[in-house]
C-alpha cells in the first residue's frame, strides 16, 4: 500500500484487499462469490493487477493458472472451470461447451470454447513494472511469453474473419460487454429454433429470456462445428469487429513487443502486428460521420449504429492521431456520456433509444471499462479525462461498495456484491 494514501483511501484499499482474499480459491480468484464462481479470462487479468498491489505472489499464480486452460491452437478460453464445484454451480457450465471432446482443448482442465478481450499481455507487462523483484519477474515473463505469443497468433490467424487485419468476435460474450446494444442488430438477425434453449437456470436477472436463448444458440452452433475457424469464417451468423476488443489486442501487441525484448525474443513481429492493427482500426472502424469508432458487422459489412463505451477503447492505441483523440474526448465529455452522468462512464450513449440506466451493459458504469479508458487517457497525456475517471470510479465504490456495475446517474450499486475486478482495479488505481 502506498504511504501517500489518505485515511479514507487506506480504508478503501483494505476493503478491496479483503474482497480479493475472500474470493481467492487457492490458485485463482472467482470473478464474484456465488454468481460467477469460476475463473474468467479478462477478469483474471484485471484481478492480477490488484493482486500485484496486495499479494504479488498470487498475481503471477492467477495469470499462469488461467493459461492452464489455453487450447493447443492458442485460443485462451473465456472461462476456466473450477471442477471442484458442483456441475450446476453456473450456467452455462462445462456440459454446454464440451471442451474435453475437442482435439485442441486441454485434457485435464474444462473450459469454455470462446475467448474474451486480450488484455493479458498489457497486464503482464504492468505486473512486471510493479514488481519488487525484477529478476524473478523476468522469469515470470519468460514463462508467459510463449503463451501470450500463441494467444496473439491465434487471433491473427483464426479470427481475422474479415481478412482486414482485425480480430472478429463470434459471440457477444467475447466482447466482455455481453448485452451491449451494439449487438442487438446482429442478434436479431439470428434464427432461433422453436424450442428455447436456456432453462430456468440463473438466479440473476439480466440478461435473460430470448437474449439468453440467442447466446446459447450461438454457442451450440460453434460447438457443433468443432469451433473450427473455417466454420466461423464462412458460416457463423455472428461475426463482428469490435473496437474495444481490437484496441486491447493492439495495446497488448505493443506490450508483447516489450515483453519479447525483456526476455530476449524478437520484438519486431509484435511491433508489426500492432502497426497493422492500428491501420486496420482506423480504416475499418472509424466513422468520420459520427467522429468515433463503431463495431463492424462482417455479415453485412456495415458499421453497427449504437455508440458505446467500447467506442473509446482505441484510446489504448498510443499512436492514435491527435484529431481522433480530440474527437473521442469531445464525445466522452459530451451529454451523451460523461457530460450528463454523475458517475461516468455509462456503457451506452445516453441519448441512444436502447440506453437503460440499470440494464447491465446497456447503460450502467463498470469499473473495468473506466479503468481501460483511464489507462488510455493517461497514455495520451489527458489528465482531465484521467482524473475524471479516477474520481468517478473511487466515488462509486466508496458510496456503493465493490459492486458489479453502477447506475451512471446516482451511483447506486447493482448486480453482484464483492465483485473481484471492481476491488482489484481500485487497488491498481490507488497504487
Ligand atoms: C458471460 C465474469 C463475466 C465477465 C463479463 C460479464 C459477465 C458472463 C455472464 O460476467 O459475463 O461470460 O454470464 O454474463 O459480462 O464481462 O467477464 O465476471
Amino acid at each position: 500500500m502506498s504511504s501517500r494514501l489518505t485515511g479514507d483511501e487506506t480504508a478503501l484499499w483494505k476493503a478491496a484487499a479483503r474482497v480479493l482474499d475472500a474470493n481467492w480459491t487457492g490458485t485463482a480468484t472467482a470473478a464474484s462469490p456465488g454468481l460467477y464462481p469460476h475463473q474468467w479470462s479478462w477478469d483474471s487479468a484485471f484481478i492480477s493487477l490488484g493482486l500485484a498491489r496486495h499479494r504479488p505472489d498470487r498475481a503471477e499464480t492467477e495469470l499462469l493458472s488461467l493459461f492452464r486452460g489455453q487450447w493447443a491452437d492458442g485460443m485462451l478460453p473465456h472461462i476456466v472451470f473450477n471442477t471442484t464445484l458442483a456441475r450446476h454451480a453456473f450456467f452455462p457450465g462445462p456440459d454446454l461447451w464440451r471442451s474435453t471432446g475437442q482435439a485442441a482443448a486441454p485434457r485435464t482442465v474444462q473450459t469454455s470454447g470462446l475467448t474474451q478481450p486480450p488484455v493479458h499481455a498489457l497486464v503482464a507487462l504492468r505486473l512486471h513494472e510493479c514488481a519488487r523483484d525484477g529478476e524473478s519477474s523476468r522469469g515470470f515473463l519468460a514463462r508467459l511469453y510463449p503463451l501470450l505469443a500463441a494467444q496473439h497468433r491465434h487471433l491473427a490467424t483464426a479470427r481475422d474473419l474479415g481478412a482486414g487485419g482485425l480480430a472478429a468476435i463470434c459471440h457477444p460474450w467475447e466482447s466482455g460487454l455481453d448485452n451491449s446494444p451494439a449487438w442487438d442488430r446482429p442478434l436479431a438477425a439470428l434464427q432461433l429454433p422453436p424450442t428455447a434453449y436456456a432453462p430456468a437456470h440463473r438466479s440473476r436477472t439480466l440478461p435473460t429470456g430470448e437474449d439468453y436463448d440467442r447466446y446459447v444458440r450461438l454457442v451450440a452452433l460453434m460447438r457443433d462445428a468443432g469451433y473450427r475457424p473455417e466454420y466461423l469464417r464462412e458460416s457463423h451468423p455472428f461475426a463482428v469487429e469490435d473496437p474495444l476488443f481490437n484496441a486491447t489486442y493492439l495495446a497488448s501487441a505493443h506490450a508483447l513487443a516489450e515483453i519479447a525484448r525483456i526476455v530476449g525474443a524478437d520484438p519486431v513481429p509484435h511491433r508489426e502486428a500492432a502497426q497493422r492493427l492500428h491501420t486496420a482500426l482506423l480504416d475499418r472502424l472509424w466513422d468520420p460521420d459520427t467522429g468515433c469508432f463503431r463495431a463492424r458487422d462482417l455479415r453485412d459489412d456495415r458499421l453497427l449504429p449504437v455508440i458505446t463505451a467500447g467506442s473509446f477503447g482505441p484510446l489504448l492505441d498510443p499512436e492514435l492521431p491527435a484529431a481522433h483523440v480530440r474527437n473521442l474526448v469531445d464525445l466522452l465529455l459530451s451529454a451523451r456520456f460523461a457530460g450528463a452522468a454523475g458517475y461516468p462512464v455509462p456503457t451506452c450513449d445516453i441519448q441512444a433509444p436502447a440506453f437503460d440506466r440499470g440494464g447491465y451493459w446497456r447503460g450502467p458504469t463498470w469499473v473495468s471499462t473506466n479503468w481501460l479508458i483511464w489507462y488510455g487517457a493517461l497514455a495520451h497525456g489527458l489528465p482531465v479525462v484521467a482524473d475524471l475517471l479516477y474520481g468517478s470510479t473511487i466515488r462509486l465504490v466508496r458510496q456503493s461498495g465493490f459492486r458489479e456495475f453502477f447506475d451512471p446517474f446516482d451511483g447506486t450499486g447493482r448486480g453482484s456484491h464483492d465483485y473481484s475486478w471492481s476491488a482489484a482495479l481500485v487497488l491498481d488505481l490507488l497504487g
